[in-house]
């Protein structure tokens, strides 16, 4: 090779591979650590919206091993704050915790003493924690409280890396690959699927919440957990008495009485639109005397199982504020199955 363009290469990549300022560097991920306190939800639209000032894909930060554990434990130190949100949760199934990031299920992990502990059955949300008790140790607590919170991005490098790996695939495909897909295509049919604690109706799939949380925060987690399935997911849409029955009855056997669904007259007082289609609501199921816009301030819709308060799966308009649990919504992949499997 050349050694001009050796050396211009070299420079290149020596750029491309650092991070921003306050941005710390530990292999091919960068790591930033809030000033601000945050629920869960709102801390990973930060880490969201951060990493997309610098073009790239940011989340919480995976801490999946004792390197990264060790590498971080030097900033937190150095931050004097005490608790870091960490992209770790157990909010679809309780005791299973999973990286944020990748949906994949901890391996490693760095508890503090007697944690998880889950108190009062609503700690699903992970910090890493410095102070006396649980110094660089973690604890599950609830994903609503207000805490620091630790972001990571891949460094410019590693995606380009992956990037020209990929381009080599496609424009290398070999013969033999090409007939092995056609063949394997000939032999594949379409079934819709949910994963494992989603509900399949039609070509959607739902889930009920544990957590309760604000509106948007509820509608962030929707979008989290879809994320981890590669599918666009929002609060759910009951644009149909068929839905409102199929949903009725399973909101009969969970363990809630008052879930968000996606609608709302935020923008407009009186005027209620569905949040993952921009649609006015043309079916709606309003409880007695709703909505009411009471004091002014009530612009979410909650779907309500309280017979004795004359709401039997019937609607009511609340303050965005207020803690509810939540349904998520998103699209039944379609998914290919040999036949002859
Ligand atoms: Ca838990
Ligand atoms: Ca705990
Ligand atoms: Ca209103
Ligand atoms: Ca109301």
């Amino acid at each position: 090779m050349n050694i001009q363009l050796l050396i211009f290469l070299t420079a290149l990549t020596t750029v491309f591979a650092v991070c921003p300022t306050n941005w710390s560097a530990h292999n091919d991920r960068c790591f930033f650590l809030s000033k601000d306190n945050e629920t869960l939800a709102g801390a990973l639209k930060l880490c969201q919206a951060i990493g997309s000032q610098y073009g790239r894909t940011a989340s919480l930060a995976t801490v999946d091993d004792v390197a990264t554990q060790k590498f971080l434990e030097n900033p937190v130190k150095q931050s004097g704050y005490h608790g870091f949100y960490i992209g770790l949760t157990d909010i679809v199934e309780e005791d299973t915790f999973v990286w944020i990031s990748s949906g994949k299920t901890a391996t490693y992990t760095n508890w503090g003493t007697i944690q998880p502990n889950n108190r009062y059955g609503n700690e699903n949300c992970v910090v890493f924690r410095n102070e006396p008790g649980y110094v660089m140790t973690w604890t599950d607590d609830p994903c609503t409280d207000l805490n620091n919170y630790i972001c990571e991005m891949a460094t410019p490098l590693y995606k380009s890396k992956k990037l020209v790996s990929l381009q080599i695939i496609i424009n290398q495909p070999s013969k033999m690959n090409i007939q092995l897909l056609i063949f394997l295509a000939a032999l594949t049919t379409v079934f819709a699927a949910c994963p494992a604690h989603w509900s399949g109706h039609r070509d959607k799939c739902y889930f009920f919440s544990r957590d309760n949380e604000t509106f948007s925060d509820a509608l962030i987690l929707c979008e989290m957990l879809g994320a981890q399935y590669r599918r666009p997911a929002s609060i759910a849409t009951i644009d149909s008495a068929n839905t409102q029955k199929y949903l009725a009855n399973l909101i009969r056997h969970s363990g809630s009485n008052a879930y968000y669904i996606g609608v709302n007259d935020i923008v407009n007082e009186g005027e209620f639109v569905w949040i993952s289609s921009g649609q006015n609501a043309t079916y709606l199921n309003w409880g007695p005397d709703q909505p009411n816009n009471r004091w002014g301030n009530e612009n979410c819709v909650v779907i309500r199982n309280d017979p004795g308060q004359g709401f039997d799966m019937t609607w009511t308009d609340d303050p965005c504020t207020d803690l509810n649990t939540y349904i998520c919504e998103m699209p039944a992949a379609e998914i290919h199955i040999p036949i002859l499997g």
